[in-house]
């Protein structure tokens, strides 16, 4: 802990404040993995008064060069939390609605409050986020299929639920790939199979795809990985499609935290062709800039099951969390 506030200190100077401490444990069902400590902190306002806010590190690829035009109707101070929000990668019109929302609800003497602003700004965007509790199983099974583009992560995030919920949850796992397109792919799940002990099944058509669910059906959770797809290939994503027609399956799309906020339309739009019910967000280890969690739930209209932290299995994987996701997104700001 005291290693934790030397660290903000170190990082945000003297002034920093601690307003809120939470020790929490990491991990699907907090049973695994070390203990963090959680520590909001906030720079003391009067010592600060003095001090310019240092201007946002990244523009996204998305914005157009040159300065950002000022908006007339706001007051500097809101203008540079507005500069700050589209610096984590949230899009201008999100960006817009969050601060005329925030501003609403906050009387005209408080505009100037940096700090009441960015607290209610951490309100709102929990609210906007939206996020779902895992399986419960109390409807019975769960089958959940992982699509996205390659490399985001779809087969260690099966690897991470499949070991957590087996192993921990005690629940009847089991796990199909269809990716068969690399050797590899279909040895990595297997191995995972095997590790954890539970069933693996490989499926070259939407037809063996029903079979293999149906030997399944002792199963609690059946997780479905497919091979990752480009968005621009129109021609793989109706074949993945196809896939799932006739099984009842709850779709998670998986995005990489690091997508560049530009791609996340279209990727939305051509992956969106398989109506999409979790969204899944991979790789939160990699950057540092967050906005593209609420856009992509935005966008996809459907909420964050998961968030990835890593490449450990089974560790590295949370349950999506509304205020956390607030505090990844505003963290260099509240
Ligand atoms: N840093 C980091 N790497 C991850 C995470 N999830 C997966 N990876 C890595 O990303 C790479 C691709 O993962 P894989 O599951 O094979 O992706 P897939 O092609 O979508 O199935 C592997 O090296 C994984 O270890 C994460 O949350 N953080
Ligand atoms: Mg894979």
């Amino acid at each position: 802990m005291q290693e934790a506030v030397a660290q903000l200190r170190s990082e945000f100077g003297r002034d920093a404040v601690i307003l809120h401490t939470k020790q929490k444990k990491r991990g699907l069902f907090g049973l695994f993995g070390q203990t963090v400590y959680e520590i909001i902190g906030a720079v003391d306002p009067e010592a600060a008064k003095h001090k310019e806010r240092k201007p946002p590190k990244k523009v996204p690829a998305s914005e157009p060069a040159g300065p950002t035009p000022r908006s007339h109707i706001w007051p500097e101070n809101i203008d540079a939390i507005y500069q700050g929000l589209l610096a984590t990668g949230i899009p201008r019109e999100t960006a817009n609605g969050l601060i005329s929302d925030v501003l609403r609800g906050i009387p005209d003497a408080e505009w100037g409050n940096a700090h009441r602003i960015w607290s209610e700004l951490a309100n709102q965007i929990s609210q906007q986020v939206s996020t779902v509790e895992p399986w419960t199983f109390e409807d019975g099974q769960g089958i959940a299929v992982f699509i996205g583009p390659t490399g985001v992560g779809k087969t260690t995030t099966i690897a991470k639920l499949a070991a957590n919920f087996a192993l921990v949850a005690g629940k009847k796992v089991g796990v199909i790939t269809t990716d068969t397109y690399r050797i590899a792919a279909v040895d990595q799940l297997k191995t995972y199979a095997d590790i954890i002990g539970i069933p693996f099944e490989v499926v070259f058509s939407p037809k063996e795809l029903n079979t293999a669910v149906a030997k399944m059906q002792d199963r609690d959770l059946i997780l479905i990985d497919t091979a990752g797809r480009s968005p621009s290939n129109q021609l793989h994503i109706n074949e993945l499609r196809s896939y799932f027609q006739g099984v009842p399956v709850e779709v998670h799309l998986v995005v990489s935290a690091t997508t560049k906020e530009s791609d996340i339309p279209r990727l939305v739009e051509v992956f969106g062709e398989i109506p999409i019910d979790r969204v899944v967000i991979t790789k939160l280890d990699e950057t540092t800039t967050y906005g593209i969690i609420l856009h992509v739930s935005k966008l996809a209209k459907a909420p964050i099951s998961f968030v990835t932290t890593g490449q450990g299995v089974p560790d590295d994987i949370e349950v999506a969390d509304g205020q956390y996701i607030a505090k990844l997104i505003l963290g260099d700001f509240i």
